[in-house]
């Protein structure tokens, strides 16, 4: 989003995680954390969404998405790090429960520990949550849910200032943010925001009027695209 945003030249290698090219040798010594995305900039190696979001913004300013005054500047990292910290995370959760966990069906506890589990570099400790290939429990997905709710209800609070999360500037703060809202619609859980926090969706409106969404969200990127989707509890 921020290469479309800023218009720069880019190739996309596209992984599948579902075969695990992430945790592949080669891959790995790019990004020894085993996930994607790796941002390769000549012969530079920049890894995490974040750091590789505010690196080419540095790096390529012309098209700036961090506000100038320092003040900003904060809230908007702090809105990064609450996205990473807790959007993120809760997203995980209906995410694997509706899609991703039934890439394990068949596999025993063992093989499910052996093969999925004690591989992850940076993932181990979800997976354990997971469970043998169960799923998440109706309480982890609750409290995610919860998570999400939250997100939702800062976002309704700080849409009231403008357009974008700071305010009338496009920022970072706003490209962190709308993976986890884009896959909540994917997901069918726009209802979390719809009734409380209409403001979610005036400005998830406003995000697919630009150009960098449609080069973001193309046919066939969405987890729905590729995956049958599941109920959301298990149990
Ligand atoms: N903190 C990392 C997290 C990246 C991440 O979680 N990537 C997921 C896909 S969205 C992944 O590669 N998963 C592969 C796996 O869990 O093995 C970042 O922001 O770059």
């Amino acid at each position: 989003m921020v290469l479309a945003e800023k218009e720069l030249a880019f190739e996309t290698v596209l992984l599948n995680l579902g075969d695990k090219d992430q945790l592949k040798p080669d891959y790995l010594k790019l990004n020894p954390n085993g996930v994607v995305p790796t941002l390769l900039d000549g012969n530079n190696v920049i890894l995490e969404s974040s750091v590789i979001c505010e690196y080419l913004d540095e790096q390529y300013p012309g098209v700036a998405l961090t506000p100038k005054d320092v003040v900003a500047r904060a809230r908007m990292r702090a809105w990064m790090h609450f996205a990473e910290e807790v959007t993120v995370p809760a997203i995980r959760v209906p995410s694997f429960n509706r899609a991703f966990l039934y890439r394990f069906k068949g596999l025993d506890q063992a093989r499910f520990e052996a093969e999925q589990m004690n591989v992850r570099k940076v993932r181990r400790e979800m997976f354990q949550r997971m469970g043998k290939p169960t799923g998440f429990s109706r309480e982890d997905v609750d409290i995610a849910l919860g998570q999400l709710d939250d997100t939702c209800s800062r976002m309704h609070a700080a849409l009231k200032h403008g357009p974008w999360l700071l305010g009338d500037q496009f920022t970072l703060a706003d490209v962190l943010v709308i993976p986890a809202i884009d896959r909540m619609v994917d997901l069918g859980l726009e209802g979390i925001w719809q009734t409380n926090y209409p403001r979610v969706g005036e400005w998830y409106r406003r995000f697919q009027a630009r150009p960098s969404f449609a080069a973001t969200y193309y046919p066939g990127s969405r987890v729905s695209d590729f995956l049958e989707l599941h109920p959301l509890y298990i149990d």
